[in-house]
């Protein structure tokens, strides 16, 4: 899985992705911070006629995808106007649920601090490690050449918001796995361990090792609650990242239940599932997202339009 495989179809692969971490957003925003998903109220939301309504995931997804369409011919990612660009996005809608971190940086950006300065501000001088870097990078797993490629690209959009090792870390985690995913065989089954073999040896640092070891261990039946025991489930990219990969890698052909399966975890309901979504429809493309979803989505034709802009850049191999 070294070598990316060619996409014969990089146009449904662009949008499954964005659009599934859009859809994960949609869906799993009425439950944030809930403990305990159940069923029926998942089931109801689900099958409900109300539009989608995204969050702060899909607001920053959009803010990095329209940033890389623009820097065509460029280096792909300009720290400065990111940061910039995240800013304006926050200022021009604030109600979209932001963290407490990304909300305090972006308000000293947006005042003219430079982001280096605003980003280590946060929490008492350590930098934020909260999963807002991490779910907001399936774009740049579009464009990146290489697991390596994807990895850097993560850490240079993470820092403008997460000083925090572990904040960009969740983002380079991401940004991998949906490389991954991308340029999996969507005719073979996906194999977990070789999967998981790939990730681990992407990652710049060791210190998630250990979470990608407890993913290994999970049992193939596990309850999402009792995954949420073990991973995690909170706005923290350590607690949160491996839980989306788990529900992910639970139903890698299915985005809709990895999607359903993050949200019935609980906790940080929106991200985690966004996270998913983005994995399980990088795989399969759109066609893997149920149509009842895409046509209640916000924005959707926003989403798609930048997706297709970016799916020219996927590599081919073949
Ligand atoms: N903010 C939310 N949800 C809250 C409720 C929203 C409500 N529905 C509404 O409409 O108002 N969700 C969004 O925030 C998460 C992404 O967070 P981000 O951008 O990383 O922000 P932050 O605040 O930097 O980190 C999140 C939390 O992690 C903990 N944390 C991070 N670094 C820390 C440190 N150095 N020390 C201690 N704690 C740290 C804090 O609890 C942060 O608040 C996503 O869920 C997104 O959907
Ligand atoms: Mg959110
Ligand atoms: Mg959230």
């Amino acid at each position: 899985m070294t070598v990316p495989r060619p996409s014969a179809n990089t146009t449904a692969q662009a949008r499954g992705t964005l659009l599934g971490a859009a859809l994960g957003d949609a869906l799993g925003a009425r439950f944030e911070g809930e403990d305990v998903v159940g069923g029926p109220s998942l089931v109801a939301h689900d099958r409900a006629a109300e539009p989608l309504r995204y969050t702060d995931d899909t607001a920053q997804t959009i803010v990095l995808a329209r940033h890389l369409v623009q820097r065509r011919d460029r280096a792909p990612v300009d720290e400065d106007a990111l940061a910039t660009d995240l800013a304006r996005a926050w200022q021009a809608e604030p109600w979209r649920g932001y963290g407490a971190g990304s909300r305090q940086v972006l308000e000293l950006v947006a005042a003219g601090v430079p982001w280096p300065e605003a980003t280590r501000a946060c929490f008492g001088g350590h930098g934020s490690y909260g999963n807002g870097a991490a779910m907001r990078v399936a774009a740049l797993a579009l464009i990146a050449t290489s697991l390596t490629h994807a990895a850097q690209l993560a850490d240079r959009t993470a820092k403008v918001t997460h000083a925090h090792q572990h904040g960009r870390e969740g983002a380079e985690l991401q940004a991998c796995a949906v490389f991954l995913a991308l340029h999996s065989d969507p005719v073979r089954p996906l194999d977990r361990d070789h999967y998981l073999d790939e990730l681990s040896r992407a990652l710049p640092s060791t210190s998630w090792h250990g979470r990608i070891d407890q993913i290994r261990a999970m049992p193939p039946t596990a309850s999402p609650s009792y995954a949420a025991s073990l991973l995690g489930n909170d706005a923290t990219a350590i607690r949160s990242v491996p839980m989306a990969l788990h529900s992910f890698l639970r139903y890698p052909d299915h985005p809709a239940e990895a999607i359903r399966y993050a949200i019935r975890a609980g906790g940080d309901t929106d991200t985690i599932a966004s996270m998913a979504g983005a994995l399980a429809g990088a795989r399969t493309g759109i066609h893997g997202l149920p149509v009842t979803w895409l046509e209640r989505l916000e924005n959707a034709d926003r989403i798609r339009a930048l997706a297709d802009r970016l799916a020219p850049r996927i590599p081919r191999t073949r």
